[in-house]
């Protein structure tokens, strides 16, 4: 099929058009638009995808076009000295940390009022524009999920994003979440602030994955499995290639300013993992503190305190039978041994 090139999108990067369909971006990636048959491949698998995708190069990264929009604010976004970044690749325990950092950092004795605020109202996901609609209007509920968006940006327009505009907006301490690798955002990014990045089992990653690309209508996987894993290994999952995504992380792993966690640890040894990031935050809690986040950031206390909101946008019959965001915290044995 002969797809539009980057269509609407085009109008507002600021990026440097090279021909229809390519464009070289300030991080010096060139993003190309997927078109054609692996566009029609990929739209049938995942009917929720309503744009074109894009690829950059090098590393073969794959986003929504829309991430055009936002790729060049994203890749300068200025990072200050008390930042403190949650970046992993997508389900590899994300929620799970930035609700430890957040607790650790502004909620230490549990009696602080925020905490009841969204966690991405809290911790902004600033990458996360680009997998809403291009137009949001007034009384949207994309807006009614931000209500910190309203108070801290009242005269930003939601379409140059929400959680991108939060983020700027949000006063210091800022935690923040981002599923992009550093080759994507600022160079300076470890000298001015610190990086927690979390790594998980990528046979646990790509079990949860199935299962969010199932329950989320905005992506709506339609196969199996087994298709899903060949999606994963073949690199052609949105934030991918796993590898290269963590392989940055390790190469920077020596620096003072970014902390390696691993999913399976913080299973393992919650208590010791927490005692690694006190150290490394600088937050001085006491063994009683870290006792009580623990419990309060555990999988059944936080499961509890889901908001249910973003269950508008899921498949229903997934949902009830297979569960929401909290599903299990790890069952890729059960299933993947099986297939591989
Ligand atoms: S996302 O969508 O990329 O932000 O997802 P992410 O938060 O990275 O990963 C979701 C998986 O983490 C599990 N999870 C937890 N495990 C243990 N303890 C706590 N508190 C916790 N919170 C979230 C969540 O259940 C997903 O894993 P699976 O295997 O799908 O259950």
């Amino acid at each position: 099929m002969a797809v539009d090139t980057f269509g609407s999108v085009r109008q507002f990067c600021s990026a440097t058009l090279v021909d229809k369909t390519r464009q070289v971006l300030q991080s010096s990636h060139e993003a190309h638009v997927v078109k054609g048959d692996e566009m029609e491949a990929l739209r049938k698998d995942f009917t929720g995808y309503k744009e074109n995708m894009v690829r950059l190069t090098p590393d073969r990264w794959l986003f929504p076009g829309r991430y055009l929009h936002f790729a060049d604010k994203l890749s300068s976004f200025k990072w200050r000295e008390s930042d403190v970044v949650v970046m992993t690749y997508p389900k590899c325990g994300t929620t799970w940390t930035q609700e430890i950092v957040w607790t650790m950092r502004n909620n230490p004795d549990l009696d602080n009022p925020s905490a009841t605020d969204s966690p991405n109202d809290r911790v902004p996901f600033f990458d996360w524009d680009m997998f809403l609609p291009g137009n949001i209007p007034k009384g949207s509920p994309f807006l009614a999920m931000s209500p910190a968006f309203t108070k801290l940006c009242p005269d930003a327009d939601p379409n140059d994003g929400i959680y991108l505009q939060l983020a700027e907006a949000t006063p210091d301490p800022r935690t923040i979440k981002t599923h992009l690798p550093f080759s994507l955002l600022d160079s300076s990014l470890l000298e001015k602030a610190k990086v927690v990045y979390v790594v998980r089992n990528p046979k646990a990653v790509a079990v949860s994955n199935h299962h969010h690309s199932r329950l989320f209508l905005d992506i709506n996987f339609q196969g199996s499995l087994d298709k899903f894993v060949k999606y994963f290994i073949d690199d052609n999952l949105v934030y991918g290639p796993y590898w290269a995504h963590v392989k940055e992380a390790w190469e920077r792993r020596m620096h003072p300013n970014l902390h390696l966690v691993f999913y399976e640890d913080l299973k393992a040894n919650i208590l010791g993992e927490l005692r690694r990031l006190d150290t490394f935050l600088g937050t001085h809690l006491t063994d009683t503190q870290l006792a009580r986040i623990a419990e309060y950031t555990s999988f059944a206390q936080m499961k509890a305190r889901e908001s249910k909101a973003v269950y508008s946008f899921a498949n229903q019959e997934v949902l009830k039978k297979e569960g929401g965001f909290f599903r299990r915290g790890n069952s890729w044995l059960s299933i993947l041994r099986l297939i591989y």
